[in-house]
C-alpha cells in the first residue's frame, strides 16, 4: 500500500516542474535568435491521486508495478500551430541528452477510433533526490492548437458520459475530429504565407493574449 502519496509523488512534481521550464525553454531560445517557435505554448501536470487509482483498476496495474507500468503520472504537453512543427519538435526531443525516449505512438497518423490525434512520447527522466538520482517515466503528448481544442472538448464530454456516448454524438465527434485535421492540412498549405507575415509581427506590434502565450510566463 502507498501510505503516503504526497511523498511518492514528489518526485514527479519536480520532473513537471523541470520539464516545464525546459520545454518553454526551447520557445524562448528561437524567439531569442528570432526565429519562428516550432512550439506555441507547454502544460503539464501529475495525474490525480484519484485518476492514479482509478487507471490502476481498469488496466489492472498493481500498486508495485506503478512506476513502471503507468507511464504518465507525469503528463506534458506541447502545443504547436502545424502538423511540422509537431515532427519537429520531436526531432528536437531526440536530440537531448537529458532525457531518454522509450516509446514513441504517433497517434497523427494512427489516429484513435474515438478519432483522437496527438503524438505521444514516453521518456525516462532522472529526478535528483537529496536520496540520489531517480529515474521516473513521464509522457509528452504533442499536438497542433486544433487538435488540443478538439481533445479538450472530448474528455469533458467524456467526464459527463464516463466514455459511454450516445452513437450520435461519437459519430459528431468523429466528423469533428475529421474537420479540425482538415483545417490543420489547409493551414499546412498555406504555411509559408503565414510564417512570412508572422516574421513581420514585431514583439511590441504582437498581442501575446491571442497566441496562449501568456501559458509561458
Ligand atoms: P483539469 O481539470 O485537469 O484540466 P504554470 O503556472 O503555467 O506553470 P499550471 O497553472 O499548474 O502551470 O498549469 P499548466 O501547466 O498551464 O496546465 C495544467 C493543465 O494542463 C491541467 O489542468 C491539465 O488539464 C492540462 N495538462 C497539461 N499536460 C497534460 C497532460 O500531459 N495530460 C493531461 N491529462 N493533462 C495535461 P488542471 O489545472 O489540472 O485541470
Ligand atoms: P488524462 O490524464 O485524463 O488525460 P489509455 O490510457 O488506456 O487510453 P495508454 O496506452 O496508457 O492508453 O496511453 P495512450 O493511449 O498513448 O495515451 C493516453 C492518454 O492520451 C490519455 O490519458 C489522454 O490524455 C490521451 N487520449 C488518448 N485517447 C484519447 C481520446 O480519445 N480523447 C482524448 N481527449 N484524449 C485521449 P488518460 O489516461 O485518459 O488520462
Amino acid at each position: 500500500m502507498i501510505a503516503n502519496w504526497d511523498q511518492f509523488l514528489l518526485p514527479y512534481q519536480q520532473a513537471v516542474s523541470e520539464l516545464k521550464v525546459k520545454l518553454r525553454g526551447i520557445r524562448k531560445q528561437f524567439e531569442n535568435r528570432n526565429e519562428r517557435p516550432p512550439i506555441e505554448f507547454v502544460t503539464g501536470r501529475v495525474k490525480p491521486v484519484a485518476s492514479i487509482k482509478e487507471k490502476m483498476l481498469r488496466r489492472h496495474v498493481a500498486e508495485e508495478r506503478l512506476e513502471q507500468d503507468m507511464q504518465d503520472i507525469a503528463g506534458l504537453r506541447i502545443m504547436c500551430q502545424f502538423v511540422e512543427d509537431i515532427y519537429d519538435v520531436v526531432d528536437l526531443l531526440r536530440r537531448r541528452t537529458d532525457l531518454t525516449i522509450l516509446e514513441e505512438r504517433d497517434y497523427i497518423h494512427n489516429e484513435k477510433p474515438s478519432g483522437y490525434r496527438s503524438y505521444h512520447i514516453v521518456i525516462e527522466y532522472p529526478v535528483q533526490l537529496v536520496s540520489g538520482e531517480k529515474k521516473i517515466l513521464a509522457e509528452i503528448q504533442v499536438r497542433t492548437l486544433a487538435m488540443n481544442f478538439w481533445a479538450t472538448i472530448e474528455h469533458s464530454l467524456n467526464y459527463k458520459y464516463q466514455g459511454d456516448f450516445p452513437e450520435e454524438l461519437s459519430g459528431r465527434l468523429q466528423r469533428a475530429a475529421e474537420a479540425a485535421f482538415k483545417l490543420d492540412t489547409e493551414m499546412s498549405e498555406i504555411r509559408e504565407e503565414i510564417q512570412e507575415a508572422q516574421q513581420y509581427m514585431t514583439p511590441q506590434h504582437h498581442d501575446s493574449s491571442s497566441t496562449g502565450q501568456s501559458k509561458e510566463e
